[in-house]
Parts: structure tokens; sequence; C-alpha cells
């Protein structure tokens, strides 16, 4: 869709954190916003990616073990009515649309990751960051310091 601009983002790489904290928030279809702190992120049941691969345009990093929350794990405990999309946004207003099938049906599901190889990810790594493993593109999918998810 040429008039979103969450999909396709135009191609941008800011490698400066905007603010230090990493708490965002989860909106929910009824208006509801819940602030979700990095401490209770990483009490959910995590999931580890074994190897991946961030593809960019200044390089390939990885393998790393990516872990974090499910997407569709956090939706599914916050919202059980219907919803078609997930709008992903980092606090530098960088952004990703996920549509329902991307987040429930992928084979190696999105995540909001928090830890590369075991180790919490600084800052400066994008914390808390989305992970979305089937896009091999120039990483616009792949939103570092992610600010607000909100479910449509
Ligand atoms: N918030 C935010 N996330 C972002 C970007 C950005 O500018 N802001 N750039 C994207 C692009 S184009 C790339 S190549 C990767 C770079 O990730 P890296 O800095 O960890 O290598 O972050 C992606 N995620
Ligand atoms: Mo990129």
């Amino acid at each position: 869709m040429s008039d979103d601009p969450l999909r396709p983002h135009a191609h941008h790489n800011n490698s400066h954190p905007p603010s230090d904290d990493s708490t965002w928030t989860l909106c929910l279809p009824d208006g509801q916003q819940l602030a979700i702190t990095l401490e209770a992120l990483r009490a959910w049941p995590a999931f580890t990616l074994p190897a991946y691969w961030l593809t960019t345009d200044h390089g390939v990093h990885g393998p790393y073990q990516a872990t974090g929350v499910m997407l569709r794990d956090l939706i599914a405990w916050h919202w059980p009515g219907g919803w078609t999309q997930v709008e992903v946004i980092s606090a530098d207003g960088y952004g990703n649309r996920l549509w329902r099938e991307e987040v429930t049906e992928a084979a190696e599901p999105p995540l909001l990751c928090y830890a590369w190889d075991g180790q919490l990810l600084s800052r400066g790594q994008g914390l808390v960051r989305l992970v979305v493993p089937s896009e091999k593109g120039n990483a616009l999918r792949q939103v570092k310091w992610v600010m607000l998810v909100r479910l449509l």
C-alpha cells in the first residue's frame, strides 16, 4: 500500500537510541493501554529462535539465539477477541505493520526480543526489539526501541 507509512517504510537506519526507557505500551482494540516494563516482559514465558540472522544493507550479523516473547502469545494473553493486524512503532517513529497471518501462522514466529545469545540487549542494540525472522531484506521490519504495539 503506497499510502501506508508503516509498510513499506522508507529505508533508514537510526543507530542512536531515542531514549533510555525500554517500557512500551500495548494498545488494545477497545482503547485500553497497558504499560509493559522490561521486567514484566522477561517474566513471561520466553521463546528462543535458534539461529536468527540480521540481514542489513551494512552487513549480515548472526546467527544469534534470539530470545523474547512471541507476539502471538502476548496478543492471546491480553485480547481474546478479533483483530486483523498489529502496528509496532518505535520511539524514533519507525514502524512496521504485521497482518494477523504473519503473526499467528509464521513457521518462525515474530518476537519482542530482549536477548541475543543469552545476553540482555543493550538499549543501543535496540532493546526491546521486534524480530521478524521471515524478513531477509534490508531489515526494514526489525524495529528497534519498540514503544507501542497497537492491535487493530
Ligand atoms: N527504531 C528503528 N528501528 C530500525 C531502524 C531505525 O532507523 N529505527 N532501521 C532499520 C534498518 S534499515 C536496519 S538495517 C536495522 C539495523 O539494525 P542494527 O543497527 O542492529 O544493525 O534496524 C532496523 N530497525
Ligand atoms: Mo537497513
